[in-house]
């Protein structure tokens, strides 16, 4: 992979990049070697050794610009082992990951197997998903192969075609058995669904659930960071072991799931990707020639997010909030989720567009005077629950920085985008490939080596700045 990251760089059509840059590359290269299992790319070296699904889109979105055919490979991996209600799982376990390295690992989920929904097993999978980034990810693949030879193209469009009904029951299975609602909002089940775990999103919903009996359970998390105050608390752990018990219990149905669980809520940033991913997907049935009705549909799932992440905007706030079905009411917490989701979802007015901006540049984020870059912080400063050390609560997240940038760029706001992605090529290019940086100091925490990381280095140094998304805003 050195030789196509050389390759890559020297065939960067747009000018050259700085030396240091060329560095960065190609240390984001290696990193993507070293993880790569063969087909799949693990999310980290030592703290997770499997698969995870909106992991994979972001790794894809990189490998795309060394290898078009291997980035098309990491997503049909992952959709070999889509259930058969369209759900793609949040990880698909690795058989000959070390023992002891990840808990809950394949045996504890072991019984998802045994749903009439799941794909055969081994690998085993988990019973829960994530964000569902992969429409932009298999989108960046096609623009990616297109800028090279007729061979790439149409490989990548015989991909495309091979991938479109799976990304479609993936978009269909969220906009049903997650939304019996028809809210145009996405219901999750556990915090690990959002992909931004212990983010204090969560803490109202997490306080009300009744932690029962538990047998004890191992943190083998711990052993992979510096400090345990870099990982969720065990009070965190305890519920997400407890709820993970209860999807068991109810035999990972749907509809089981939604009558009893005590965590049922509607998460507005992975709504918001959901409507970016359809828009994605709209483009995409374009290119394989999809129905009119097909099309129509995934239109009417993208209009319908937007109209329910809408209704979640909170004046006083200037954010839009997460909802709690079970206690009835928002939830009220100052996280990055709350400007970053109405960005994504794209096409805002004019006045709701100045609204998110002044919130990204406040000092309750990117704006705060003691950051060591200006990069919003996962958790607001001003937030009760905010830990500059600790996960989700407070540390800034490349990727989180990726999908702000990205959605920046839709929305016309290239100086904008501009500022974040130097700022979080500096972060990494100083204190390397972490999993996340603490806001003040800028110390990486959590796993070094992270996949994530080196894909959305190699999306801002290798992606065309020409081609200039156009700004979709609503009349
Ligand atoms: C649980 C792999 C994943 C990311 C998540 C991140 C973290 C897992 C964990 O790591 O979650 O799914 O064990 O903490 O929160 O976003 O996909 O990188």
């Amino acid at each position: 992979m050195v030789t196509q990251v050389e390759r890559r760089v020297r065939t960067h059509s747009w000018g050259k990049i700085s030396e240091e840059h060329e560095e960065l590359v190609a240390q984001a290269g290696r990193i993507l070697r070293r993880n790569d299992m063969g087909g799949w790319t693990r999310a980290a070296p030592w703290l997770y050794p499997h698969q995870w699904s909106w992991d994979s889109a972001f790794i894809a979105v990189g490998l795309a610009h060394l290898d078009t055919r291997r980035a098309a490979q990491e997503l049909r991996t992952l959709f070999a082992h889509q259930w058969k209600t369209g759900k793609v799982p949040h990880i698909v376990f690795n058989p000959k990951a070390p023992p002891h390295s990840y808990y809950p690992g394949a045996d504890h989920w072991a019984c998802a197997a045994a749903s009439p929904d799941a794909p055969l097993a081994p690998p085993y999978t988990s019973c829960l998903c994530q964000p569902p980034v992969h429409a932009i990810a298999v989108l960046r693949i096609w623009q990616a192969a297109e800028r090279e030879d007729e061979k790439a193209r149409a490989e990548a469009t015989e991909f495309l075609r091979e991938i479109y009904p799976r990304l479609l029951a993936w978009h269909r299975y969220l906009a049903t058995f997650r939304d019996p609602e028809r809210s145009g909002l996405v219901t999750i089940y556990h915090p690990w669904a959002s992909g931004t775990d212990n983010s204090p999103r969560w803490d109202g919903a997490l306080a009300a659930v009744e932690i029962g009996e538990m047998s004890t359970y191992p943190r083998y998390d711990l052993q992979h960071v510096a400090e345990p105050s870099e990982r969720p608390a065990s009070t965190e752990y305890d519920r997400y072991l407890w709820l993970v018990k209860l999807i068991k219990r109810a035999g990972c149905d749907e509809r089981a799931i939604y009558r009893s669980h005590p965590f049922l809520v509607k998460d507005v940033l992975f709504s918001a990707i959901l409507v970016a991913a359809n828009d994605a997907l709209l483009e995409i049935a374009e290119v394989v020639e999809a129905s009119d009705e097909e099309r129509e549909l995934v239109e009417g799932w993208a209009g319908r997010g937007r109209k329910g992440l809408e209704k979640c905007w909170d004046e006083k706030l200037n954010l839009c909030l997460d909802y709690d079905l079970r206690a009835d009411k928002p939830l009220r917490a100052r996280t990055v989720a709350g400007f970053a989701a109405p960005l994504i979802a794209g096409r805002q007015s004019l006045e709701r567009l100045a609204a998110l901006l002044s919130e990204l540049d406040s000092p309750a984020f990117a704006g705060h005077p003691n950051l060591r870059w200006p990069l919003p912080p996962s958790t607001s400063p001003k937030e009760r629950g905010f830990d500059p050390r600790s996960y989700w609560r407070g540390p800034t997240w490349p990727v989180i920085n990726w999908l702000l940038w990205y959605s920046l760029l839709q929305a016309g706001e290239a100086e904008r985008a501009e500022l974040i992605r130097r700022a979080a090529l500096d972060q990494i290019s100083s204190n390397g490939f972490a999993e996340y940086f603490e806001p003040f100091t800028g110390e990486p925490l959590g796993s070094n080596s992270q996949s994530w990381t080196a894909a959305v280095v190699l999306d801002w140094l290798l992606s065309d700045p020409l081609r200039k998304p156009q700004s979709k805003r609503s009349e």
